[in-house]
């Protein structure tokens, strides 16, 4: 057997499977990796919504990322759900020791359902402490809106909020358009020099949504961590959603959002 790649995601449990590490997990080793763990949140939640949650605290965070970083030979990170500030900058700080391994940072605000994980404290230190070490940042229209402040309502203003966070953080920014309305799904890679690529796909008429993100992040870092360039790596990982999506599209989970399956 040939040695596989590493690859650590930081990031929230989902009992319901659909999201958070259980996602990453199941993504990454589809693509052949082997999937580090380490877990920022603990949430109980089904296809209906999320019914409780807590935080582990930050040094727990931080030891389970150095345990694996101090052994395994990890090739990529991402993160997902971080729960609030004090998690960030302790995350931050302990990726600071790895500068050359590619980060890819989902910043993931809170559940389709309505809850919050990360607030407005933890959104400033995820720009000003994590961003500026990652390879890539991954949000949707949301997201992008809240961490630069600007109204994104159309394709045009989600390309200029990509343009103005790659600019302000130095890092590649992929704006994410699954929010957007109409049958074509486009999400828009702005480089850190300013390259703009855009990738497009019918979009699939499914209720299993849940967890996209986290299959999107956690394939192109796998991709990157198999030594794959970033635009190859997100093209990719944006096919494989795709898949993954068209494949479970009529698999019946529960009531409410079933997982974009990936496997
Ligand atoms: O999709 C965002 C997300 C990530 N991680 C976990 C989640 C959710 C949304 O509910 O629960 C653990």
């Amino acid at each position: 057997m040939k040695q596989p790649v590493c690859v650590l995601t930081i990031a929230g449990s989902d009992s319901g499977a659909g999201a958070g590490i259980q996602a990453d997990a199941r993504t990454i080793h589809a693509l052949g990796g082997y999937a580090l763990t380490a877990v920022t949140a603990v949430t109980a939640q089904n296809t209906r919504g999320v019914t409780a949650w807590r935080a582990v605290p930050p040094a727990v965070i931080t030891a389970q990322i150095k345990a694996v970083l101090g052994d395994f030979s990890v090739a990529a990170v991402k993160t997902g759900l971080l729960p609030g500030a004090a998690a960030v900058r302790a995350i931050g700080r302990e990726l600071a020791r790895h500068p050359r391994l590619p980060l890819v940072v989902d910043p993931v605000i809170g559940s389709t359902s309505g809850v919050k994980f990360l607030p407005v404290s933890g959104l400033r230190a995820l720009k000003r402490e994590l961003l500026p070490r990652a390879t890539l940042v991954t949000p949707n229209w949301p997201e992008v809106a809240a961490l630069t402040g600007v109204r994104v309502r159309t394709h045009e203003a989600a390309e200029s909020a990509a343009r103005l966070l790659a600019k302000e953080c130095g890092c590649a920014v992929l704006v994410k358009g699954g929010h957007a309305p109409g049958k074509v799904c486009r999400d828009c890679l702005v480089t850190p020099e300013g390259r703009v690529h855009w990738l497009e796909s019918p979009r699939i008429k499914t209720r299993n949504t849940h967890g996209t993100g986290c299959v999107l992040s956690a394939a192109i870092a796998t991709h990157l961590a198999a030594g794959e360039k970033l635009e190859s790596a997100v093209a990719q990982a944006h096919e494989f959603l795709w898949r993954s999506l068209r494949a479970g599209r009529k698999i019946n989970w529960g009531r409410g959002h079933g997982p974009a399956f990936a496997g």
